[in-house]
């Protein structure tokens, strides 16, 4: 059954879309608004895909390295052969900051953002082909409450991402209630839905992204292929947004820290221009 995070007393969804557009239509704003997603195509060329491709894939196989060497090759929801992730790459790669300032995805995330945005999150979650398996619908607000609530996903597919391989899912509207309450599934992740009605498939080739709200809930099926989802998940938030820390069975939260650590939640557009 789904019921609202402890910390979520009086969420409004609250556009933040500026006046003028650079990237994207009236129209898909308002699908974003109203879903809680877009698919927007021809973001990046091969050449951009490949150059970040190959200047992280080192990232991933240090991941699923230190995870071989662990119990059950797992560190969490992490598992050699399942699933990895590798935070923070535009700490160590000029190519990674450069492809979170790229301004073609930068144009968009203006249009859904606004004019002052700071990088919030960067890592590459790679879905292998050994141990296939879903990860299960949560909001990425779920995992971390931010606030403001409503921040920015890119979900950056680096090959083609389909049902196929563990493309993600969404289930449209539900961001409008704000964060939901998740529950720990073992040894899959945070959860805050079993299974929705109107979920649908958002399939993305390389160089589209799929952009989605901190508030919409989403998951990715499990990849039946024979090769390797590649993933960077880029996340944008605004300006002045903090991470709340503390137990929300308990009360409110107890610590409240600001998103600017300069290493890795730089600010990429100031008073709606791209910074350098
Ligand atoms: O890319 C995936 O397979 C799932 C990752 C995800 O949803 C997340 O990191 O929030």
């Amino acid at each position: 059954m789904m019921q609202l995070h402890p910390w979520n007393t009086d969420f409004r969804w609250a556009s933040t879309r500026p006046p003028d557009l650079r990237r994207l239509s009236d129209d898909q704003v308002a699908r974003f608004e109203t879903d809680g997603y877009l698919v927007v195509d021809g973001v990046f060329d091969r050449a951009s895909l490949d150059e970040v491709t190959a200047a992280l894939d080192d990232d991933e196989a240090e991941a699923d390295a230190l995870l071989q060497q662990m119990p059950d090759q797992r560190i969490s929801i992490a598992e050699s052969g399942a699933i990895t992730f590798a935070p923070h790459a535009v700490k160590r790669s000029e190519v990674a900051r450069r492809f979170t300032r790229h301004p073609t995805l930068l144009d968009v995330v203006h249009d859904l953002l606004g004019n002052d945005v700071r990088l919030y999150w960067d890592q590459l979650v790679y879905k292998k082909p050994e141990k296939p398996r879903e990860f299960p619908w949560h909001q990425d607000n779920g995992y971390t409450f931010v606030e403001p609530q409503q921040y920015l996903t890119c979900w950056v597919p680096l090959v083609d991402a389909t049902v196929a391989n563990g493309c993600p899912w969404i289930v449209p509207g539900l961001h409008r209630l704000g964060t939901l309450r998740h529950h720990w599934r073992e040894p899959l992740g945070f959860e805050c839905l079993d299974a929705h009605p109107d979920a649908v498939a958002a399939e993305a080739p390389a160089g589209s992204v799929v952009v989605f709200s901190s508030l919409t809930p989403h998951k990715t099926g499990p990849n039946t292929t024979d090769a390797v989802r590649k993933t960077y998940i880029i996340q944008y938030a605004p300006d002045g947004s903090v991470v709340l820390d503390g137990d929300p069975d308990r009360g409110p939260a107890t610590e409240r820290t600001p998103a600017s650590d300069p290493d890795r939640q730089f600010t990429v557009i100031r008073d709606g221009v791209a910074t350098a």
